[in-house]
Parts: C-alpha cells; sequence; structure tokens
C-alpha cells in the first residue's frame, strides 16, 4: 500500500547560469516550491513548476501553496492507497490546476517505485537508459551572439537546438544559425506570441528545414493552430495548448500539429503524460520531453518520463550544470555527447541535498493528518 504519513512543503530559490529570455519575459533565476511525501521509512520528492506570475501557464506558486495547504493535502495525510493513480483519484475532480496536481502525484509515484524498489522510468514502462537531448536556447541579443552560443552547444554534441522566437526576432536568428550549421536538427519556440495575422511571416520559416515550430499562437488554443498548420509545412508543436489527454486527442485529431511537447508537470502528472504518449503514438504523432528549468528534481522525474518509446525526438532535459552553480540534488545529471544517462537506484534515483536545502529554503513546513 501507498501509505501517506506527512508531508513537507518547501520553497527555495536558485539563480540561473544564464539569463532566459523568451516572447513571454526574462527569466534570471527560478523560485522552486517542492513537496516531500513521507510513507513506510521512505519519501517521495516532486518539483512544481508553476511561476511567480502566470506567463507561461495559468498556474501560480501562491495558488499552488495554498491547493497543497488546504485542499490536496488534507485529503491524502494520513491515508493508504492502492498506488498513485488511486491517490491521485481521491484528489477529486477539480478543475484545472494541473501543475498544483502534478507535485502531489509525481511525489507520489516517486515514494511508491521506492517501495517496489525500481527505477521509476522502469515502472512507467520505460526501456531507455539514457535519453537523447538538446538544448533551448533563450533570445540572444543579435545574430552573432545566437551563432556562437548555438555552436557551443553543437560542440558539446547537443542532438537538436531550438531557438526562443518572438515577432521582430524570427527569421533573423533561424536564418543566421541555418547558414552557419546547414545540417543541424533546428526548432524554433514562440511561447504564444503570435497570432493567425502573422501566419506570412510565419510561413517565411517554412525556407528553413525546422523539424517544427514550438507553441506559435494563444496558449490555449487548438483551432486556429490547426488553420495555421494547414497554411504551413513545417509541423507544428504543441506544447502550452496541452494539459490533459483529452486535448492531446483533439489537438491531433483536428491537426492543430504533428508533434507534442510532453511536460509531466503541464499535465498533472506521470499517469496523464503516459496517456498522452500512447495517444500521440496511436496518431502516428511524435512527442518529447519538454523542461521548466527544472532544477535536478524535476529534471529526474523528466528524464524518467522521457524513457517510454514514442519519446521519439530529443528532449530539452540537458545537462543541470547549465543552469546552477550548486542544484539541490547530490547526484549529477549530465549529458554526454547529447545523451543523459537514466539515474539508477529506486524511483528517480536522485536525492535532496538536506544541508543545501535547510541553508536556502525561504520555506519550508512540514503537513501531518
Ligand atoms: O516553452 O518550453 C518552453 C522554460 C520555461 C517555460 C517554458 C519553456 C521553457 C523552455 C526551457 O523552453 C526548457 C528547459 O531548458 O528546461
Ligand atoms: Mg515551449
Amino acid at each position: 500500500m501507498l501509505q501517506i504519513e506527512s508531508a513537507e512543503i518547501i520553497v527555495l530559490r536558485l539563480p540561473l547560469k544564464f539569463r532566459f529570455e523568451t516572447s513571454f519575459g526574462v527569466q534570471t533565476e527560478k523560485i522552486i516550491p517542492l513537496l516531500v511525501l513521507h510513507g513506510g521509512g521512505l519519501q517521495g520528492v516532486a518539483e512544481g513548476t508553476m511561476e511567480f506570475a502566470p506567463m507561461y501557464r495559468e498556474e501560480t506558486i501562491a495558488g499552488a501553496l495554498h491547493l497543497l495547504r488546504e485542499v490536496f493535502l488534507p485529503r491524502i495525510l494520513g491515508k493508504s492507497f492502492a498506488n498513485p493513480e488511486a491517490l491521485h483519484d481521491a484528489l477529486g475532480s477539480f478543475r484545472g490546476n494541473k501543475m498544483a496536481r502534478a507535485m502531489v502525484e509525481m511525489a507520489a509515484w516517486d515514494l511508491w517505485a521506492r517501495m517496489l524498489d525500481v527505477p521509476l522510468g522502469t515502472l512507467l514502462g520505460g526501456r531507455k537508459t539514457e535519453v537523447e537531448v538538446g538544448v533551448s536556447l533563450g533570445i540572444q541579443k543579435d545574430e552573432q551572439a545566437t551563432v556562437d552560443i548555438v555552436r557551443k552547444h553543437v560542440e558539446q554534441g547537443y542532438r537538436r537546438i531550438k531557438l526562443k522566437i518572438k515577432p521582430e526576432w524570427d527569421v533573423q536568428p533561424v536564418r543566421a544559425t541555418r547558414e552557419a550549421f546547414p545540417d543541424i536538427k533546428l526548432t524554433v519556440d514562440a511561447n504564444s506570441a503570435y497570432s493567425l495575422a502573422d501566419t506570412a511571416r510565419l510561413r517565411a520559416l517554412d525556407e528553413y528545414g525546422l523539424v517544427y515550430i514550438e507553441q506559435p499562437l494563444a496558449w490555449d488554443d487548438l483551432v486556429d493552430h490547426a488553420e495555421l498548420q494547414r497554411r504551413m509545412v513545417t509541423p507544428l508543436c504543441l506544447d502550452e495548448s496541452v494539459a490533459s489527454a483529452q486535448d492531446a486527442r483533439k489537438g491531433l485529431a483536428l491537426g492543430a500539429g504533428g508533434v507534442i511537447n510532453l511536460k509531466v508537470s503541464r499535465v498533472g502528472g506521470h499517469a496523464e503524460a503516459r496517456r498522452i504518449h500512447d495517444i500521440a503514438e496511436s496518431f502516428g504523432a511524435p512527442i518529447w520531453c519538454g523542461g521548466m528549468l527544472e532544477s535536478g528534481v524535476g529534471r529526474a522525474h523528466n528524464i524518467h518520463l522521457s524513457t517510454l518509446p514514442n519519446f521519439k525526438l530529443p528532449g530539452d532535459t540537458s545537462s543541470a550544470s547549465r543552469y546552477w552553480t550548486q542544484d539541490i540534488i547530490n547526484e549529477a545529471l549530465e549529458a554526454n555527447d547529447g545523451l543523459m544517462p537514466v539515474p539508477t537506484g529506486a524511483g528517480t534515483g536522485v536525492t535532496l541535498n538536506r544541508e543545501f536545502v535547510a541553508k536556502i529554503a525561504e520555506l519550508h513546513e512540514e503537513r501531518h493528518a
């Protein structure tokens, strides 16, 4: 049985090693909410990927803390469940808030896998021992800076380069990168910065052999993406717009895109992520594992999920040392020649660096039944 004896809510802040500019803003640090579930002398850990302000999707850290304290944890503390899916069902039929829900679900999967003494990826049905990864590069100051940072990561062996774009800064970095690197797997991510009125500008990208264009249109749209896809050759990749298996089914059925960026936190956890994995496979649509600039905790979850077979394109889960001077786990998550080894050991296979976490935590509370 999956027994939940107590929980810890932790919030900490880590400076990013790079300035990460996207169409929705600039990030220089991460505020990281963690949930630890305790049971049977073991612990399961998950990371929230909602942000201080709702820039990517609609969820916020303050909202997640409220839900954990007042709504979700009271329903699971002191109780036992048959498995993580039964625990997730106990969170009820609340609307939305997938990232907050995912914290509970993912911590439960980690704990459950540790109780069964198997790696999380294996428990989810994955078989890979390493996964292919690329990098997501923020908007740079000019073409030269773009080509320079792309070169650095191509030389490190990353298997795909994704450039963030925004209106007025799209064709320029793509053209410069393509001229310098005619053969790399290149993609772009607009984070919802365009509308159908920009079709001509987006169609100009068709010339550059991109593997896909990620989330050009509104964060909650599928219908306009389908219209844009009919007007373009390059496959569209859905990110923000897919928060559930139903969204994935509708998006693929409509032709809103041919690829999905699957983020386990965005869709409410591993069980829903696996359903999306299977739906995409039935449509013949490749998926890849996205990232939210996670610490080692969320990164390890992402890597385990990526071991499932339809993760056919390189993910965004690059080396932790790209992001942090000091990570919050004891293990290193480092890619070698674009291959990220899957942590071995039970659960996510990684452990919190308790000393470092205690030193930097801005909030740390224990919750009991
Ligand atoms: O759209 O994929 C995105 C980071 C924060 C919010 C949204 C996105 C991203 C990334 C970074 O692209 C991926 C990573 O390196 O973790
Ligand atoms: Mg994206």
